[in-house]
């Protein structure tokens, strides 16, 4: 019995670290704003035969639609519902993009906005992705349904009801972030709508989710959250499934909220990453790739099995979230290209590949005026669909950074290398520096200037 009760508790507890992705697959992408109908297509056409494991998803829930500014990519951070109807498509398109991906073996990653609903000023309407009515004066929700019992503006102590300070942890956690609705996750009516949701998209398929903003919840509500979760879909997945959680924590160190304190839940985003290793790939602060000859838990990181790691992410690509000015993009294409080889040679984390579209970045006092701008979209506001060129990359003002050959075929070169240690390091003091994975693989990187 004694053994049977370990493996099972092993089983039950490292089961939400795991991405579940098929064995040899080892990435997923974020297809950011992409419509559910043209994900479908890149999974077939494109994600499986190149060996992705998996895709995160923008936010599948409804909405509020926001004129002004006119649809910015972020009204999809303003739940209006848990139904499923965005500009990236309704249920329907919705459901056949997971079976469709799930049958050729790309998994897909939910991205759970699950900490609040729309802002504060969102209005009262039905100016909503599915035209369901709320009133966010009121905090009145009846597509939920959620009243304003469900929210935590009784137990924010901040002036403004915001988050004022990021060294308050009850503030952080019970204010409201940038004046969004905070919903109150210690009550078991809003933690069970909300574990109604998630179960809904597993029973759909998905594999695992994005919890957004998840520095702004207390981690024992996100864990009374979860533990409220079924099993993967046995159609695709083994009994006893559970679903990978990555959870969004922003820590730069510094702050008393830290990503160790989410272990718990499942794996943490690892921001320093992308920050350290832009720095050491633009040779900023006299950094060099020398450097990296200890990359990951030595630079201070999390441990590698609680890592979601990326070069870039749908905020710090645009200055919002973290990360700061050394974060490299698909804007600096030869240095991202390295950072992503990088990223996808090294063994460190679960990597996340970002694919982005083009907006007309336009800088005013150093800050980009339009990094508000939404998806490619058509005169009537819906998304536009992702052409593929002859060449093989995409048109429509889609990046398709994860269609870069250089960018393909290092996760190509993961799966290969998957399992295999960290060996041969070789440096010149500078920026010249190659490794192996065991005898699987060997990298060279040349960004010194000879
Ligand atoms: C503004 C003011 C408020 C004011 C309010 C009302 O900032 O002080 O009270 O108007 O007048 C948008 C606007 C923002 C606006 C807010 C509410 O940009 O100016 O507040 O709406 O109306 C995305 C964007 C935000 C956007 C938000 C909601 O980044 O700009 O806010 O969506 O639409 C922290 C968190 C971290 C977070 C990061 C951005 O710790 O969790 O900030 N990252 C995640 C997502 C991110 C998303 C959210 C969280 C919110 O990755 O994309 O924010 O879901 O670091
Ligand atoms: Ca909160």
């Amino acid at each position: 019995m004694g053994v049977y009760f370990l493996l099972f508790t092993v089983g039950l507890c490292w089961a939400q670290y795991n991405p579940n992705t098929q064995p040899g697959r080892t990435s997923i992408v974020h297809l950011f704003e992409w419509r559910w109908a043209d994900i479908a297509l890149e999974c077939e056409r494109y994600l499986a035969p190149s060996g992705f494991g998996g895709v995160q998803i923008s936010p599948p829930n409804e909405n509020l639609v926001i004129a002004d500014p006119s649809r910015p990519w972020w009204e999809r951070y303003q739940p209006v519902s848990y139904k499923l109807c965005t500009r990236s498509g309704n249920e329907t398109e919705f459901r056949d993009m997971v079976t469709r991906c799930n049958n050729v073996g790309v998994y897909v990653y939910a991205d759970a906005v699950v900490n609040h609903m729309c802002g504060g000023n969102g209005g009262a309407g039905n100016h909503s992705a599915c035209g369901s009515y709320f009133n966010a004066e009121k905090e009145d929700f009846p597509a939920v349904p959620y009243s304003a019992w469900d929210f935590n503006d009784a137990k924010c102590k901040s002036r403004s009801g915001d988050i004022e300070d990021y060294q308050d942890v009850p503030q952080v956690r019970n204010c409201r972030l940038v004046n969004l609705l905070d919903l109150a996750l210690e009550k078991n009516y809003v933690r069970s709508k909300i574990a109604e949701y998630m179960n809904y998209l597993i029973d759909i398929g998905v594999a695992g989710f994005r919890i957004d903003a998840a520095k702004h919840m207390w981690p024992g509500d996100v864990k009374a959250i979860l533990d409220e979760l079924k099993d993967l879909n046995t159609k695709w997945f083994s009994a006893g499934a559970k679903p990978f959680i990555y959870q969004e924590v922003i820590d730069l160190g510094g702050e008393p909220i830290t990503g160790s304190q989410y272990f718990g839940n499942g794996r943490v985003t690892e921001f320093k990453y992308g920050a350290k290793l832009g720095t050491v790939i633009r040779k900023w602060n006299g950094e060099k790739m020398a450097y990296l000859k200890n990359w990951g838990e030595g630079w201070g990181f999390v441990p590698s099995d609680r890592a979601l790691v990326f070069v870039d992410n749908h905020d710090n690509q645009r200055g919002h979230g973290a990360g700061g000015a050394s974060i490299l993009t698909f804007w600096d294409a030869r240095l991202y290209k390295m950072a992503v080889g990088f990223m996808l040679a090294h063994p460190y984390g679960f990597t996340r590949v970002m694919s982005s579209y083009r907006w007309p970045r336009y800088f005013e006092n150093g800050a980009d005026v339009n990094d508000w701008v939404g998806p490619p979209s058509n005169s009537d506001g819906s998304t536009k669909s992702v052409t593929i060129n002859a060449d093989t990359t995409c048109g429509n003002d889609w990046v398709c950074e994860h269609r870069w050959r250089q960018i393909r075929n290092m996760v190509v070169f993961r799966n290969v290398v998957d399992g295999q240690p960290f060996s041969n390091w070789w440096d010149n003091g500078s920026n010249q520096v190659a490794f192996g994975r065991g005898n699987r693989g060997f990298i060279v990187f040349n960004n010194d200037d000879w």
